[in-house]
């Protein structure tokens, strides 16, 4: 196995070789050992060849005698001006190696792009699905100019936040503690009987650490560094709705996006969208669970450069476990997915016989419809969190992708590996 650098974005090359007709996004790895005098030198080649550069990211080199190894993309005409560029950047450099090359046309051998860094998920912070900036007519808030105002304001929050911020801090409004109110005493009534053990374990100390109680929303920031205590995930912000794709990169870094708006005052009892609500009492005590963390980090890592239509499946997959999952705890069935865990309504009709109940394998679950604005007709039953993370690990091995990937922790970045 050979490991790729993690700091090249991501073009890979597999299957057969492209043919030399162009063009070909390469990406160049070349070292020089007297600073920055001598990087413009190789720029000055690349510009007398006409080549124009997409991206530049210089690391202190891993190869002993050079100082500094530096990657840069690329799209080169065809194979020729290929090999012309790597020649004369040659003469002037240590070794130019070609990480990857791909003809952009062989669109069957395209892999999808992924963040490779932490950093690399500030990409998503502005890209939402339309329930998120823009509320759909049937939305208990859709007439509410208040209510939709003040989302804009909370959103705004998320669109600009960059990594390694702390997470802004939101004032609530009186309407919005009454909800959060309304939504917490209903739910902690129920979490004795419906929650999964794990949950009941981690919410005192929630209670205690981060001043979970009716009358004050958590501060997401808050409740982020407790978090990270505990398994290393973190919460980020984020506008809306991410594209499954997005959403599930992220859980790769070990990172959570989580809204900071609250849901309509109207409708406390069940909400299909996301809210701080649904995050903080539903995902984030789980997420304090270290098997449970790795399980979620586990779905995220497979989806990197995942096909799209391996993605629907591992999409499918969280929707049945880490959202609306129940697992069996001695004789009886309970919660742990987020999304009933979060809603007084759901979380009461999950666990009567109304609706199905199925042993939970994610060969089937993968491939079951579900509807989202309304109580699911089926649950699937883990037996364990460990189990549940050996079954979709299984299942992940049988997703057609080329390399495999590591999450490298010191780094925060992910490390390709060229052979499965
Ligand atoms: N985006 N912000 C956000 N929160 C989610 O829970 C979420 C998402 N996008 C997709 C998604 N969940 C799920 O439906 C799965 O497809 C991953
Ligand atoms: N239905 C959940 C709730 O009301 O809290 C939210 C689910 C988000 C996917
Ligand atoms: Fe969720």
């Amino acid at each position: 196995m050979t490991t790729q650098d993690s700091t090249v974005p991501h073009l890979h090359k597999c299957g057969p070789q492209p043919e030399n007709a162009g063009p070909f996004r390469t990406t160049l790895l070349f070292g020089i050992s007297e600073g920055v005098g001598s990087l413009n030198i190789c720029l000055d080649v690349l510009k007398a060849l006409n080549v124009s550069l997409s991206r530049i990211e210089s690391r202190p080199s891993r190869s002993p005698g050079w100082d500094y190894d530096f990657f840069v993309d690329f799209d080169a005409e065809d194979s020729e001006q290929l090999s012309r560029i790597m020649k004369e950047l040659g003469k002037v450099t240590k070794q130019v190696k070609a990480v990857s090359t791909k003809n952009t046309e062989a669109t069957d051998e395209q892999i999808p792009w992924f963040p490779r860094k932490k950093t690399d998920l500030d990409t998503f912070a502005d890209k939402v699905l339309e329930m998120g900036e823009e509320l759909q007519s049937d939305h208990p808030g859709a007439n509410d100019s208040v209510y939709r105002a003040r989302r804009k304001e909370i959103t705004e929050i998320a669109k600009t936040y960059r990594s390694g911020q702390p997470i802004p801090e939101i004032a609530y409004t009186e309407i919005e503690i009454k909800t959060w109110g309304t939504v917490f005493e209903n739910l902690v009534k129920l979490f004795p009987t419906h929650a999964c053990r794990e949950h009941q374990y981690i919410f005192p100390l929630l209670v205690e650490n981060c001043g979970y109680k009716a009358d004050s929303i958590p501060q997401l920031e808050t409740v982020s560094r407790f978090l990270k205590d505990c398994t290393g995930f973190t919460l980020r912000p984020v506008m809306g709705l991410l594209t499954s794709r997005d959403f599930l990169n992220g859980l790769a870094f070990r990172v959570f996006h989580s809204t900071q708006y609250i849901r309509h005052h109207s409708k406390p009892l069940y909400t299909p969208e996301p809210d701080v609500c649904h995050e903080l009492l539903g995902h984030v005590p789980l997420f304090c669970d270290p098997d449970f963390a790795d399980f979620s980090q586990e779905i995220g890592l497979a989806s990197l450069g995942a096909s799209d239509n391996d993605i629907e499946k591992l999409a499918t997959i969280y929707w049945f476990t880490v959202e609306f999952g129940l697992c069996q705890q001695g004789n009886e069935i309970r919660a742990y997915g987020a999304g009933l865990l979060s809603s007084y309504g759901e979380l009461e009709h999950s666990l009567t016989s109304e609706p199905e109940k199925r042993v939970f394998d994610p060969n089937k679950a993968a491939l079951q419809k579900y509807p989202i604005t309304r109580y699911q007709p089926i649950y699937y039953v883990a037996e364990s969190f460990k189990d549940a993370q050996a079954k979709v690990r299984e299942f992940a091995k049988t997703l057609n992708r080329p390399f495999s990937v590591k999450y490298n922790p010191y780094t925060e970045s992910i490390e390709v590996l060229d052979n499965k």
